[in-house]
């Protein structure tokens, strides 16, 4: 086996989902990549000074520029006739994409730069100790929206990233993912880069995180599967501005995939009914977007 581009000289916690989530993009990238990594966990844990886990060239500059600076690279590379054969592939958590670089995101994207940006989604602030974030999931506990006499965790709904960047340019190709799909985010991620020849391209892929989900070192991969099969994290892409529900079998309880994670076991009767309503609503909302080929954008 050749040598992994994301080496295990990082310093994640035990069964992280993100850090195998980096193993598998550089897996599927290849050498001819550079990496622009925002601030946030994957960031902090792989570059701990004097070790590197990247066999690639890595860029960090700031919380809110990772978009920002992808394009740059992206131009520099045009400019050097260089663009056809190194790719950019630009890296960063949910909190860095939905809220701090969203308008860098949103520049590169209204632009089209050719850049390819995966957002690892924790749906939360993990690195800073668990802070509520634009992708933090309606009832969540985190250390901003506590669980309490008061309240039953985060009020707000997860922001659709997706649909966002899809209104910026039909040229993208936008997908989302989860870590327990490996292959269902392998074939995405090729058509990710398959697209740059034409636009820019956003992946989002869900990423289990042990501390803030309170789950076992174990249950990384299962947690990840029961959020997609219990419709909690729907999987989808969108291409030409048309939305393609990716073939799943949705019959998880959506129970089984809350209950097993300490950041819901606050939930009452009222907040599981509320979820699911919810859940089903955007369910049959996006089946129906994709059964009829529906054009959104
Ligand atoms: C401008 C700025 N504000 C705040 C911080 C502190 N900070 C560093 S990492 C981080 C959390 C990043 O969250 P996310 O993007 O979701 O990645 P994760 O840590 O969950 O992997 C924060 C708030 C910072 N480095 N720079
Ligand atoms: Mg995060």
């Amino acid at each position: 086996m050749t040598e992994p581009l994301f080496t295990s000289k990082h310093k994640s916690c035990i069964g992280c989902g993100a850090a195998m989530l980096m193993r598998k993009i550089m897996d599927i990238a290849g050498k001819n990549t550079i990496v622009v990594i925002g601030t946030g966990c994957m960031e902090v844990v792989s570059t701990l000074y004097p070790n590197s886990a990247w066999k690639v060239p890595l860029i960090h500059s700031a919380f809110a520029n990772t978009a920002a600076t992808a394009s740059g690279v992206y131009y520099s590379l045009k400019n050097q006739k260089r663009d056809k054969k190194e790719k950019v592939i630009a890296i960063a958590g949910d909190g860095g994409t939905f809220d701090i670089g969203l308008q860098a995101l949103s520049g590169a994207f209204a632009r089209g730069d050719k850049i390819l940006y995966i957002c690892y989604d924790n749906e939360a602030y993990m690195n800073t100790g668990i802070q509520k974030s634009g992708a933090t999931p309606l009832f969540m506990n985190t250390t901003t929206t506590f669980s309490g006499q008061y309240s039953s965790g985060n009020e707000n709904k997860k922001k659709n990233m997706p649909f966002i960047l899809a209104s910026h340019n039909n040229d993208a190709y936008i997908a989302t993912a989860s870590i327990g799909f490996f292959d269902d985010f392998e074939m995405k991620m090729k058509k990710a880069i398959a697209n740059l020849e034409r636009g820019p391209s956003y992946l989002q892929v869900l990423a289990s995180c042990i501390p803030g989900w309170k789950i076992k070192v174990n249950q990384s991969i299962e947690v990840a599967r029961k959020a997609v099969l219990s419709k909690a994290y729907l999987l989808y892409e969108i291409e030409n501005g048309i939305i393609n529900l990716s073939q799943m079998d949705y019959n998880e309880k959506i129970e089984n995939y809350l209950l097993m994670q300490g950041r819901f076991k606050h939930l009452n009767a009222g907040n599981f009914i509320e979820i699911k309503k919810n859940i089903d609503e955007e369910f049959k909302r996006l089946k129906f977007l994709s059964d009829n080929k529906i054009k959104v954008f």
